[in-house]
């Protein structure tokens, strides 16, 4: 969704530059987002995708939030005309879980992930890793 976002983004706001946006590949199949730069630096959720800048704060992590954000620059992603409806949609649409997409019926995927994060926690880590993978862990 936020692929799409990027794609269709148009002119950014009169008088602001284009923002540069490069796109890096989490591979969460090959349990990337468990890294301890992902989840301490990036994302405490352990999820994609995130918006991740030196001129932000921190990074932004949700998918709706990100479409926001590049919707105030890009004005035309959400037309004042019609501002209630598209945000009402986008809202809808970013309720639904990926699971319920990608892993209908296949319950066994979050088992796996789950049990990625219990073996890293049985390995040597550190204080702030663990406790990062404890949070992930309740995610
Ligand atoms: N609310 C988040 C949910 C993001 C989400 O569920 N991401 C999934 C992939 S679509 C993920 O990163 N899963 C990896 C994991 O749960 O470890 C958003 O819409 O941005």
């Amino acid at each position: 969704m936020v692929r799409q976002t990027i794609a269709i983004r148009g002119q950014p706001r009169d008088g602001y530059p284009a923002i540069p946006i490069s796109e890096v590949v989490v591979d969460i199949f090959n349990e990337e987002q468990l890294s301890q730069h992902f989840l301490c630096e990036i994302n405490a959720l352990g999820q994609v995708p995130v918006l991740e800048s030196k001129w932000l704060e921190k990074p932004i992590a949700d998918s709706v939030d990100i479409t926001h954000f590049l919707a105030e620059r890009y004005p035309s992603l959400i037309p004042v005309s019609h501002n209630e409806q598209i945000t009402k949609l986008l809202n809808d649409l970013h309720a639904l879980n990926y699971f319920s997409l990608s892993f209908s019926g296949r319950e066994y995927v979050a088992e796996g992930l789950k049990q990625s994060v219990i073996k890293r926690l049985a390995g040597e880590v550190s204080p702030r890793y663990r406790d990062a993978l404890t949070f992930k862990l309740g995610v």
